[in-house]
Parts: C-alpha cells; structure tokens; sequence
C-alpha cells in the first residue's frame, strides 16, 4: 500500500480496508471525510499569549479542509501582537484559511465564541479553546457522527472512554457533574459533561441558535445546551481526553462561574 495519502481521504481509507477489513477500520474510526468539507474552528482568545501558537499548529496539523476562526477578547498580555504578527505572516494554506477578529473590550468566552461563530461559514462548526487542554487530533472523531448523518450536534465529553485524563481538582469534578446533572434536569437530556469546550455543529444548528445567544461569559455553556435542547436536533457524545492545567499553570474558572452557570441554566431552562 501506498503511504502518501492523505489521512482520511477515499484512497487511505480504501488502502486500509483492503488490508485490514471494512469492521477493523470502523472500529478504529477509520472513515472518510469528504474532500469539499470545511471545518469552521472558532478558537476564543483571552490571555493565552503562552498557548496560542502551540494550539494553532496542533488546529493546522489536524488533515481536514478547515476554516480556523480566532477572536481576540481584547487580551492585554501581548496575545494581540502575537495575533497581528501572525497576520503579517502566510497563514492560509490549501488545508487552513485563517482569520483573526478582534473585539474592542474584553465581553468573555461566550461573546468571543459567538463573534466567531456568526463569522463561520464551514459545514460543520466547532469550539476550540486556545489553551492545550483539548486535542485538536481528536477532531476526526468529534464530527463523525456528523458527518454519517447521525448527529446534528456532537459534546465532547470528559467523563466518558478511556483516553488520558490529567486527575486533578475533586470539586470541580463534583461541580461539573452537578451542573450537567441540573442543566439534564432542565433539558430532559443524559449529558455526561455539559460544560465540555468540544461542542460541534452542523451548520444549520449554528444559523437557527446562534443568533438567540445571549449570554457573553460562561453562561454562554448551558444556554447554548438548552437552546439546543429545545431545537430537537440529534446530539451525540464522544469521549475525548483532557489535559487539564492548574491554577498555576493558568487555570481562570472560579466559584463564581459555577454559581453564574447555574443560575443560566435555571433562566434558559425556565423560558427561552
Ligand atoms: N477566562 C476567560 N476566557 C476567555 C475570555 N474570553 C475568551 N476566553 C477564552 O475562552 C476559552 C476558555 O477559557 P478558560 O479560561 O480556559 O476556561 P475553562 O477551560 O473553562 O477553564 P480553565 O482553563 O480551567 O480556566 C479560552 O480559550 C479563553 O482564552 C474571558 O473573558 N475570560
Ligand atoms: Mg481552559
């Protein structure tokens, strides 16, 4: 078998089959992704001068036609110029159309996330954050589902599978769990990790909900779970790793995200 094809294209994946078998390869997430897709990657930026360009080459390397959508949340700790000289420089590639938005004060995740999104214009949209807690490798089987027909949204979820997962804060696991758990409560859905980063769309969930967004911060979580919820739309769960940092390390999320997250999902849950 030929080695130079590209990673989930036609000719790799008929390579692989005749050599393994079409169960093997299914078992493996061996698939095809249609050449002509593009993948909208919508990277939220607030401080992360010391991740961004690690994240942005693991985003670039992933083989999948992609459309890599970064907003700046007006960062002050020289991720801006990090971001201009990136301009400056060849980003775009065959595989990766880069863009950079810039917001003109800091309004958090879930204003950043929704500049990028309403910018997006890939088949399929999904959040990435740009600090290495996520796997942008993972990406091919985050949109699976999607791409088979089965799913219109797919959450990565934390809790499930059994790839690496860095063992780190107890109560936050307790509070991640009892988020999800109320957020479920409200939605009427079995999420396992609702204030995942990996959430992914098929484009026409991101034009029907994304313009009813309102929340700017973390809340930006569980209304988008709950406007998805009440769209009736097909979600789908994949176990993905986690390489969680501490607050040493940067860690920003604090007590009161949990409290604000609550509150969204009794508000959004309530009414729309
Ligand atoms: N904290 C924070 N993050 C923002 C803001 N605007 C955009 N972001 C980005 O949103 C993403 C998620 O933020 P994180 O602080 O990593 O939030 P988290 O992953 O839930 O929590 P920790 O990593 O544990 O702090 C990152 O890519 C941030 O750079 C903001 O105003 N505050
Ligand atoms: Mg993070």
């Amino acid at each position: 078998m030929e080695l130079d094809h590209q990673p989930y294209s036609q000719s790799w994946y008929d390579g692989l089959c005749s050599h393994i078998g079409a169960i093997p390869c299914r078992q493996l997430g061996i698939y095809v992704i249609p050449e002509e897709l593009v993948l909208s990657v919508v990277i939220p930026i607030f401080n992360e001068e010391k991740t961004l360009e690690a994240i942005l080459e693991r985003v670039r390397s992933v083989p999948i036609r992609k459309e890599i959508v970064l907003v700046d949340d007006f960062s002050s700790d020289g991720t801006r110029e990090l971001l201009k000289r990136l301009e400056g420089e060849t980003t775009s590639d065959d595989f990766n159309h880069l863009r950079i938005l810039y917001h003109d004060r800091n309004y958090g995740k879930g204003r950043a996330v929704r500049t990028g999104m309403g910018d997006a214009t890939g088949d399929i949209v999904l959040i990435q954050d740009a600090d290495l807690e996520y796997d942008p490798s993972e990406y091919p089987r985050l949109i699976q589902p999607i791409i088979e027909g089965k799913a219109d949204v797919v959450y990565g979820s934390r809790f499930l599978g059994d790839y690496a997962h860095r063992v780190l804060y107890f109560w936050h696991y307790l509070g991640n769990r009892f988020l999800t758990t109320v957020s479920n409560c409200f939605t009427n859905l079995n999420l396992t990790d609702m204030e995942t980063c990996y959430k992914v769309f098929r484009r026409e969930v991101v034009a029907e909900v994304v313009p009813k967004l309102k929340q700017n911060r973390f809340g930006f979580e569980p209304e988008i779970t709950a406007r998805v919820a009440r769209s009736k739309r097909r979600i789908y769960e994949m176990s993905i790793s986690y390489s969680g940092r501490s607050y040493e390390e940067g860690k920003k999320i604090g007590w009161r995200d949990g409290v604000s997250a609550l509150w969204c999902i009794v508000r959004y849950g309530i009414s729309d």
